[in-house]
């Protein structure tokens, strides 16, 4: 067993993301391949930045169930990839209109408008040819649910159905529900099928088993979004790499401005501790799993 995955958690991530970083190179199209420009900015908006949050959730997934780097490496990139084009799509001016992603220029800033919507459609492209190309199962049929997974959990019923509900929302008053099913769709969905994707890869768990599981990926998308929102009240533009205070900029309904700042931390809390629940009976081997979790809500960024 290579060291890092005896050693504490940050060392664990930190190996995990550089090893990662050189896949994401090695996957993404070259720079000096035609047409250049969209390829430069596909490696801008993808590379060097970022927490990496959903490839380690798969690649803690798959360590759950013993499943082959090379595999997990591959589901990983695919999230990763439709999570950057959700980036670069919202930063643009007829989205967020934001000018500062990742501590540097948004792609529509660096570039322009046109190439950075090319991006996003390029990205997302990307992602699903990766699941189709690679073999990530030895059963042709749950390789085609893993695509499933990833499709329903980045569209109309997922990712972009949340961020259609969020972009109706600016200035409404929304009851604690309705942000709920926002943010379940719109930051959660990607979150929970990192998980799923990660434990896909290896042996199959049974139904109670991965049932758990997805309770756990369910708990944790919905932490992150609560602790984004409390992060974006209370935390300053350089320590984040965003702009901070966008969502009261914007008159958006999120968890703080429902709650209150000290009510919103309290259902992290919570959403931490159902999380931890659902893996109880995993042992050992969820341990990143909860290590994540951990770091999903005490992040300070
Ligand atoms: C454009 C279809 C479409 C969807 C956009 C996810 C999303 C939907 C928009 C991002 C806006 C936002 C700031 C949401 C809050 C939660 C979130 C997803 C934050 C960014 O994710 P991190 O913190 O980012 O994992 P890094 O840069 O670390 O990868």
């Amino acid at each position: 067993m290579p060291d890092f995955q005896r050693g504490d958690f940050q060392s664990w991530a930190s190996v995990h993301q550089s090893r990662f970083e050189d896949v994401l190179r090695r996957l993404l199209p070259q720079p000096d391949a035609a047409p250049q420009r969209l390829h430069q900015a596909m490696r801008y908006s993808v590379l060097d930045g970022g927490k990496r949050v959903r490839p380690l959730l798969a690649f803690a997934a798959g360590e759950l169930v013993n499943a082959n780097i090379e595999r997990v490496n591959i589901a990983a990139a695919a999230v990763e990839l439709i999570h950057a084009y959700s980036l670069v799509h919202d930063d643009m001016p007829c989205m967020d209109n934001d000018v500062l992603r990742r501590g540097k220029p948004t792609c529509h800033v660096e570039y322009d408008e046109a190439t950075a919507l090319l991006v996003g459609d390029s990205l997302q492209s990307l992602a699903f040819q990766l699941l189709a190309e690679h073999q990530l199962s030895d059963e042709t049929s749950r390789q085609l649910r893993m695509i499933k997974l990833l499709a329903v959990a980045s569209g109309s019923r997922g990712m972009a159905g949340g961020q259609a509900i969020d972009l109706d929302s600016v200035g409404k008053k929304l009851s604690l529900p309705e942000l709920e099913f926002m943010h379940i769709h719109k930051t959660g969905a990607l979150i929970r099928a990192a998980v799923q994707l990660g434990a896909h890869c290896g042996a199959a768990l049974d139904a109670v088993q991965m049932g758990r599981l997805d309770h756990f990926g369910k708990c944790v998308g919905l932490a992150f979004q609560v602790v984004d929102d409390v992060l974006d009240s209370e935390a300053d533009t350089s320590t984040l790499g965003k702009t901070a205070g966008k969502d009261a900029e914007q008159d958006k309904p999120t968890y703080v401005t429902l709650l209150g700042a000290q009510a919103a931390k309290q259902m992290a809390a919570e959403l931490h501790r159902d999380a931890l629940d659902a893996l109880a009976g995993f042992g050992d081997g969820a341990r990143r799993l909860r290590e994540l979790a951990d770091f999903i809500v005490l992040r300070k960024f």
